[in-house]
C-alpha cells in the first residue's frame, strides 16, 4: 500500500516536472510579442538615441532594458511601403502599387501570401493589428464602407484588427473593427472619393474659418473636426473619429487586446498614429513639450508605449514578452499643415546625425529608431551596430517559433533572430534602401542609384537625395552623407551597382 503511493507520488512528481518544463520552453520559444510602430519618428527623435530637447522616457525603458540599434532601418522612407515590406517580408520596390495608398486603395497585399501574422498563427499566436494600417482595404473595386470590409487584416492572418483605415490626413475619417465601421449609422452612409466633392460637407478650400489648423499645401478636402483632410468623405456623422482621443482609442484597444489574450501567446503590431499629420494631441500632452505639436505628439507617443508596458507589468507577461519600438519612416517637419513644427523645433535635431528624412534616399529617411526588450535573454542598457532591416522580423519570428519559410516566402526576408537578441554583432551583409529611388548599403559604403529628379522635396524642404551621377558615401567615417567619393572610388561604385542590379533582377535577397 505504502509501496504504490510512493510510486504514484513519484510518477506525479515526474509528471508535473516534465508538464512544467515543457510548459517554460513552449513559453522560451512561444513569447508574445508587442511591435510598437510609430509613424514618422525619426532617429533623433527619442531621448535614447540622443534627444536632448525632449524626454522620452517610456520608449527609453526599452531601450534601456533592452537593446538599441543604431543601423536599423525600414524598408522605405514612406508609410505604405514600409509597412507592406514589415508584413510580408518582400521588398516593397518589388510589388507594383505600394506607393503611398489613398484612403479608398483596395487590399494591397495578396491574401494568398503569408503574412507574418500568418505565420505566427502557424505557431499557435493570436494577433492583433490596432492602430494605422494604410495597406489598402476590400477588393478591386475598393471597399464597401457601409458593408463588411474585406479582404483586410482578418483575411492576412490577423485575428483581431482596430484600425485607421489609411492615415489620420486621408479620408474617410473613421474606425474600422474587424470588417466593419465602429458606430456606424446605417442611415448615414459613409461616402469617400478622391475624384470628386461628395456630399455636401465644408472643405478646407471652401470654408477656411471653421478649421482649428490650416493646410500649407493639399490636405485642404473634407473638413472633418475642424481640420480639412486629403478626399472627400459624408455620412458617418455618428462613427467619425475624433483626433484628440485617437491616440487614447488605439492605446485602449491595444490593452484590451493585451488583457484577451495573456493566456496564450500574442503578437500585437500597434501601429501608432502619432506623430505623423494632423498633429492634434490631447490636451494633456498640448504645449507640454516647448517644442509644438509636434515634440507634443512626440510624448503623447511615448505615453502610449508606456500604457503598454504598465499593461505588461499588470498581467504579469513582461518577462515572456518581447517589446519593440520602431518606426515606418523618418521625421518630416512641414507635412502639408501649418502646426509650427519648424517655427518651435527649437534646435531638436528629429534626424539626429543624419541627413534626409522622411521622402529621402539619404539615411534618415530609413534609419530609425529600434529597440527591442526580452527581459532574461535580452541583456539590459546593450546596443549594437548591426545592419538591420524591418524586413527581417519575419523570418527572425519563423526562427524563433521554430518554422521553415518556403523560398516563396518572405523572399527579401533574414533570420537575424541572433542578433536581435543580442548575441551576434553580424547584422545583414547588405540592405536595400527605398525612397523615389534605390541605395544598396554593403559593409561602411552605401551607393545610391543614379537618378534624375527633384533635389528637394519643396514642402517638406527635404533633400531628396536624387543625383543624376551615381553616390557613394562611407557611412562609417561620413555618417551625414557629406563627401560623395563615387569619384574616388569607381571599383565599389560598380561593385555596389552591379551587386543592386542581381538583387533587383533575382526578384529577392534570401
Ligand atoms: C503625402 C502627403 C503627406 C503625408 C504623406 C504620407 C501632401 C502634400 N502630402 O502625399 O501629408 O500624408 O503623403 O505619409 O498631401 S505616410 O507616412 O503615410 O507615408
Ligand atoms: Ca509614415
Amino acid at each position: 500500500m505504502i509501496k504504490t503511493s510512493y510510486k504514484y507520488l513519484f510518477f506525479a512528481l515526474l509528471a508535473s516536472s516534465i508538464s512544467e518544463a515543457l510548459a517554460q520552453k513552449s513559453t522560451a520559444t512561444k513569447p508574445n510579442i508587442v511591435l510598437i510602430y510609430a509613424d514618422d519618428v525619426g532617429y533623433g527623435d527619442i531621448s535614447a538615441n540622443g534627444a536632448s530637447k525632449i524626454k522620452t522616457p517610456n520608449l527609453d525603458k526599452i531601450a534601456k532594458q533592452g537593446l538599441r540599434f543604431s543601423n536599423a532601418h525600414t524598408s522605405s522612407a514612406s508609410c505604405t511601403p514600409s509597412r507592406y515590406s514589415l508584413i510580408t517580408g518582400q521588398y516593397a520596390w518589388r510589388k507594383e502599387g505600394t506607393k503611398v495608398a489613398p484612403g479608398n486603395a483596395s487590399l494591397i497585399i495578396d491574401t494568398a501570401r503569408l503574412t507574418i501574422a500568418g505565420l505566427l498563427k502557424r505557431a499557435g499566436y493570436t494577433s492583433g493589428v490596432v492602430g494605422k494600417w494604410h495597406l489598402g482595404l476590400g477588393p478591386a473595386s475598393g471597399p464597401d464602407w457601409n458593408g463588411e470590409i474585406k479582404p483586410g487584416p482578418l483575411e492576412l492572418g490577423f485575428n483581431y484588427s482596430y484600425i485607421l483605415p489609411a492615415t489620420g490626413d486621408r479620408v474617410p475619417c473613421v474606425y474600422v473593427e474587424n470588417h466593419h465601421i465602429v458606430n456606424l449609422d446605417k442611415n448615414d452612409p459613409v461616402l469617400v472619393s478622391y475624384e470628386a466633392p461628395v456630399g455636401n460637407e465644408p472643405t478646407g478650400v471652401n470654408n477656411p474659418e471653421l478649421l482649428k489648423v490650416k493646410p500649407s499645401r493639399g490636405h485642404n478636402q473634407t473638413i472633418v473636426n475642424g481640420v480639412s483632410r486629403i478626399g472627400y468623405m459624408s455620412g458617418g456623422k455618428s462613427a467619425r473619429w475624433v483626433d484628440e482621443d485617437i491616440a487614447d482609442v488605439l492605446t485602449a484597444k491595444a490593452k484590451h487586446f493585451i488583457q484577451d489574450n495573456k493566456q496564450n501567446p500574442f503578437f500585437l503590431y500597434f501601429a501608432t498614429h502619432d506623430i505623423h499629420v494632423p498633429r492634434i494631441p490631447h490636451s494633456r500632452f498640448a504645449g507640454k513639450s516647448g517644442l509644438g505639436v509636434r515634440g507634443d505628439a512626440l510624448l503623447q507617443l511615448d505615453w502610449c508605449a508606456g500604457e503598454v508596458l504598465k499593461t505588461l507589468d499588470s498581467l504579469g507577461l513582461s518577462k515572456n514578452t518581447i517589446v519593440i519600438f520602431s518606426s515606418d519612416n523618418g521625421p518630416v517637419l512641414d507635412d502639408g499643415y501649418q502646426d509650427e513644427a519648424v517655427e518651435k523645433l527649437n534646435g531638436h535635431k528629429p534626424a539626429g546625425p543624419l541627413r534626409g528624412g522622411k521622402y529621402s534616399i539619404f539615411d534618415a529617411g530609413t534609419r530609425v529608431p529600434f529597440f527591442i526588450k526580452w527581459p532574461g535573454v535580452i541583456k539590459p542598457g546593450t546596443s549594437s551596430d548591426a545592419l538591420l532591416s524591418q524586413v527581417d522580423l519575419f523570418a527572425s519570428f519563423a526562427s524563433l517559433t521554430k518554422q521553415k519559410l518556403s523560398p516563396a516566402d518572405a523572399p527579401d526576408s533574414f533570420d537575424e533572430l541572433q542578433v536581435l537578441l543580442g548575441k551576434s554583432v553580424k547584422g545583414r551583409e547588405s540592405l536595400v534602401e527605398h525612397a523615389g529611388t534605390l541605395a544598396l548599403i554593403k559593409g561602411e559604403w552605401k551607393y545610391i542609384e543614379p537618378k534624375d529628379g527633384a533635389k528637394v522635396n519643396p514642402g517638406a524642404r527635404i533633400e531628396l537625395g536624387n543625383n543624376p551621377e551615381a553616390q557613394l558615401y562611407n557611412l562609417k567615417t561620413d555618417i551625414g552623407e557629406t563627401n560623395n567619393v563615387a569619384m574616388k572610388h569607381p571599383e565599389i561604385v560598380a561593385e555596389l551597382a552591379a551587386a543592386l542590379k542581381t538583387l533587383k533582377e533575382n526578384g529577392r535577397s534570401r
